[in-house]
């Protein structure tokens, strides 16, 4: 079997049967299968699958009797097929079945996952209304902030896209509601994307199953993602304990004066201890998984990184201050951050020597081809 093609549906009627024939017609030079995986409540459209699947052999279907969910039913989909690649498209003709051949191709010259984009250019979403528009860009614009593996690809909240079996054989999918291809990102095994323009389309029938609810699961599935992420997950930890340093130097430095100390002793030594417990933090959480070689030389280099982190803040307020006379405050604030995501990356790469995973995201061929990572 070269193929899967698995389909989501919930009560779509007709809709199946016009993207069964058509992708019979699309597909025919390939070895390939359909699967509807069916959450309908409505019995004339289980029946429409039963009818569908006594007519083409290569249609099965799976009807879920107790469970509501896009993304679930994907996940079994995948369990279901039998294709060294598998596709994922709606049922409702919002995906241009026709593009499934390019996908393939693409596939064949060594990709893992091809993702048709409305976003690239030759692309277009103009099947939504305005409003649905808007709360697309929403949803995109934070699954990329948060994460930094759908930051990589143009349309991460597509429900259209091919890949290898490989990507999530072994890869434990545990999607909340519809995002299904953020949840593949997140948690598959792959190095290559290739994105290919397409124009979404209006849906031929029936009605959007989108809901405000499923915006909810939205932001749950989001955040659950960010936990399992370990690159991601590391960013939220290190901003953490950073606040935490703050908190415990204020503490140390008022019992100290308390205690009658010189106010720069003071500050000396509750920015050393402040130091000391972020550095015990990062070690236990935001690192664990990354540590190498003895603690003293971890403490050593994370101390450097923090003195250099010092001087690049120092240098950051002095051009923005002195130089540019920027307010003293909005200053501090810029030196502050730049210096924040210095010490994030050279403790990343150096202190505790995190593996970098480099993934490739290319136009499709016919399109030209940039990498981003
Ligand atoms: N199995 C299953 N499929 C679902 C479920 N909800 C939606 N689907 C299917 O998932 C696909 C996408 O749902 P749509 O309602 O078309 O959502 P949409 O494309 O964002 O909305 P429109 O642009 O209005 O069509 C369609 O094929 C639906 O039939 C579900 O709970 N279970
Ligand atoms: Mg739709």
């Amino acid at each position: 079997m070269k193929i899967s093609i698995v389909v989501p549906t919930f009560n779509e009627g007709g809709n199946p049967a016009i993207v069964a024939e058509t992708l019979v017609n699309v597909l025919r030079p390939l070895e390939f299968e359909l699967i509807f995986v069916d959450d309908s409540t409505s019995k004339e459209s289980v029946e429409a699958l039963e009818h569908l699947s006594r007519e083409h052999s290569c249609v099965r279907y799976e009807h879920r009797e107790h469970e509501r969910s896009l993304g679930t039913a994907v996940v079994r989909g995948f369990e279901l097929a039998r294709g060294e690649l598998i596709a994922v498209m709606d049922s409702d003709m919002q995906h241009p079945p026709e593009l499934l051949m390019d996908m393939v191709t693409e596939a064949e010259l060594g990709c893992d996952i091809v993702i048709p984009s409305r976003f690239v250019p030759g692309g277009d979403d103009g099947g939504l209304s305005p409003s649905r528009k808007l709360i697309s860009w929403v949803a995109r614009v934070l699954g990329q902030a948060a994460l930094k593996r759908v930051r990589s690809v143009t349309d991460p909240t597509s429900g259209f896209f091919l890949l290898r079996r490989s990507v999530v054989e072994n890869a434990s999918l545990q999607p909340i509601g519809w995002k299904i291809l953020m949840e593949v990102l997140v948690r598959g095994n792959y190095e290559r994307i290739v994105e290919i323009p397409y124009r979404f389309q209006p849906r031929i029938a029936g009605s959007s199953n989108m809901s405000l609810r499923e915006q909810w699961n939205y932001l749950k599935h989001i955040f659950k993602l960010i936990l399992s992420s370990s690159e991601d997950r590391r960013k939220y930890i290190f901003a953490a304990v950073g606040i935490s340093g703050v908190l415990v130097n204020m503490l140390v430095y008022v019992g100290l004066v308390k205690l009658h100390l010189d106010f720069w002793q003071a500050a000396v030594l509750s920015g050393s201890v402040a130091m000391a417990t972020n550095f015990v933090l990062n070690d236990r959480l935001t690192w664990y998984d990354s540590r190498s070689g003895t603690a003293i030389k971890r403490l050593g280099k994370y101390v450097a990184t923090s003195l250099m982190g010092i001087g690049i803040d120092t240098v950051v307020l002095s051009i923005l201050a002195y130089g540019l006379h920027v307010d003293y405050f909005v200053a501090n604030g810029v030196g502050i951050i730049v210096a924040m995501v210095w010490n994030f990356y050279a403790n990343n790469y150096w202190t505790w020597k995190t593996k970098r995973k480099v993934v490739e995201v290319a136009l499709s061929s016919t399109s030209g081809s940039v990498e981003r990572v």
